[in-house]
């Protein structure tokens, strides 16, 4: 369990007064996914939405480290040479952490090739790593064959560093209905578990774009700690075609910041609605500086957790960032990515950690330990970059695994 400085005591019991007034004024928190939609303009701007961010020991080597992130959700396997397309306007980037506040020290920026009329050609990502090496990477063409397309996967091999991007099966699994009506029962004062007996997967059968590296420790130069911090953020870069005279000199490209996403479900759960465009432009310099505190203190208390839960939810998302954190120390074993308990989230995540599981938890102190979507519906790989692989259209008579 964590410990709280007197500084940081201090702030968390001047906030409960801060709760007492804002109590008055929760507005409904709608629950949605990890980070699927999470906002207004995240859901509006598909190719820049961010899900999920991984961040593990690969289980076959720990010395070295996973991440991944996934962006544009629900993409049916129909609709996936359409539709499994990286955006060449966004920089796709992992922000590293490591020394231990909030503020990120290194980068890995991804910029992807537009999408040529070619079938058969790919998408080639340009991948800048931390030290400024750069190297180029083919996708994965998506395809609408009845087996998934073999996986693409390039090793720069001045650095050691694997990458692969394309499509995958959406590791993250959730009954959003079934979530979003308990938390409606808690809300209304008669708290009603039997919502979580569906049993229904919102994400089964449905695929999503990937962003994956494994790059060896001793690339990344960890300081205090022995810890990394991941932080994956999506920045729109917006040509100026026509420069007025005002903006002579100025750089012809804008660039806006669209989503963030690091610990699950922070945003889509714990920041309420008006606020949640807001907090995807923000940083975690913004999360340290106490600029959502009160509003997700104020989430946590209608939902009723315990203030030490709130400790401890605040400990992993806002006293030092909303950062996913992730020990080097603590080995990772098993298979799809490992599985071994205490390895896992909020140890980084795994694809196949339960997060939701977890959240809930922590958040209805024990009384609720599931949502009884448990299962991925496909098996995780046991390498690099350890997704399941995507679906793709059934024949006829087959059922196709979604579960609305
Ligand atoms: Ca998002
Ligand atoms: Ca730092
Ligand atoms: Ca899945
Ligand atoms: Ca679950």
């Amino acid at each position: 369990m964590f410990s709280f400085t007197r500084r940081q005591l201090a702030m968390i019991v001047s906030l409960a007064v801060i709760i007492v007034v804002a109590l008055y004024f929760t507005a409904h928190v709608p629950i949605e996914a990890a980070d699927h939609g999470d906002a207004p303009i995240a859901s509006l701007d598909r190719s820049a939405d961010l899900n999920d961010v991984y961040a593990l020991l690969d289980p076959n080597d720990n010395t070295r480290v996973f991440l991944a992130m996934t962006s544009q959700g629900f993409i049916v396997p129909a609709e996936a040479v359409n539709f499994g397309i990286f955006d060449p306007s966004i920089t796709y980037r992992f922000e590293l952490e490591m020394t231990g506040d909030a503020t990120p020290d290194k980068f890995i920026d991804i910029r992807f090739s537009a999408k040529t009329q070619s079938p058969t050609q790919a998408q080639i990502a340009t991948v800048i790593l931390p030290d400024g090496r750069t190297f180029t990477a083919p996708n994965t063409i998506p395809s609408l064959a009845a087996t998934a397309p073999p996986r693409v996967i390039t090793t720069h091999q001045a650095s050691g560093v694997q990458f692969f991007s394309g499509l995958v099966d959406d590791a993250f699994l959730f009954d959003i209905p079934g979530v979003n009506r308990f938390i409606a029962s808690v809300r209304a004062g008669a708290p009603n578990a039997s919502f979580l007996n569906r049993g229904r997967d919102t994400f089964a059968g449905y695929n999503t774009l990937a962003i994956a590296l494994s790059l060896p420790i001793a690339l990344l130069q960890p300081t205090a700690n022995s810890e990394i911090g991941v932080n994956a953020v999506t920045i729109r870069n917006v040509a100026l075609r026509r420069p007025t005279r005002f903006q002579r000199g100025a750089s012809k490209t804008l660039t806006t910041q669209v989503d963030r996403a690091a610990n699950p479900t922070v945003n889509v759960v714990l920041v309420p609605f008006p606020r949640k465009n807001e907090h995807n432009i923000s940083t975690t310099m913004d999360d340290a500086a106490g600029r959502f505190t009160d509003s997700i203190v104020a989430t946590l208390t209608a939902l009723g957790t315990r203030l030490e839960n709130i400790n401890t939810l605040a400990q992993i998302a806002v006293v030092r960032g909303d950062f996913l954190r992730l020990k080097f120390d603590i080995r990772n074993e098993g298979p799809g990515g490992g599985n071994n308990p205490g390895a896992g989230f909020p140890n980084g995540r795994r694809p196949g950690d339960d997060v939701v599981d977890t959240l809930l938890t922590v958040i209805t102190n024990g009384a609720i330990t599931t949502d009884n979507a448990n299962t991925n519906d496909v098996p995780f790989i046991n390498t690099f970059p350890f997704f399941g692989l995507p679906h793709q259209p059934r024949d006829t008579g087959m059922d196709d695994q979604t579960r609305n």
